[in-house]
């Protein structure tokens, strides 16, 4: 097992229906520590840059749109396996088939909403990715790792 760093995002959705305590509380239980952390609003350009791995995707429209409609919250965690446990208590990435227990689909399922956009979370899949969605949001003295 590793130590990694991983880049976290609670979505418009989820930051509008006043979840951002209870996903950082999810967090903080499963020993995912908050080691960097700020509010903003993408624009629309930042938000199709970000997910440009999607661009040509049916969804990528309204993706980024959504993605730009309001404040996000954006984190490094820091952990064990970091990358792999952050994306487990996500959960699937569509809320109608994430596990119960999990942060999509206790906070983000909505049985009238058949849409997988507003699902609450972002986490990075990748170690690769990781690193570079980490310098998308934070330099490097706005860190501050403790893995103790
Ligand atoms: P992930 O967030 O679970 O890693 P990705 O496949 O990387 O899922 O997709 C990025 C984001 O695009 C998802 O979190 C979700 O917001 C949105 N998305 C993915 N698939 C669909 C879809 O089929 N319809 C609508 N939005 C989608
Ligand atoms: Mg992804």
């Amino acid at each position: 097992m590793a130590i990694e760093q991983t880049l976290s995002i609670i979505k418009p959705d989820a930051v509008a229906k006043n979840l951002i305590g209870e996903i950082y509380s999810r967090f903080e239980k499963n020993q995912l520590h908050i080691i960097a952390t700020k509010m903003l609003r993408l624009t629309r350009e930042q938000a199709e840059e970000f997910y440009a791995v999607h661009a040509g995707r049916s969804f990528y429209s309204k993706l980024t749109n959504f993605m730009s409609s309001g404040p996000i919250i954006v984190q490094v965690l820091e952990g064990e396996d970091a990358i792999s446990r952050h994306r487990a208590i996500m959960g699937a990435t569509c809320p109608k088939d994430a596990a119960p227990g999990t942060i999509r689909r206790d906070l983000a399922f909505d049985p009238s909403n058949p849409e997988c956009h507003d699902n609450a979370v972002h986490g990075s899949d990748s170690t690769e990715n990781a690193q570079k969605e980490i310098d998308f949001f934070f330099r490097p003295d706005e860190i501050f790792p403790r893995t103790g």
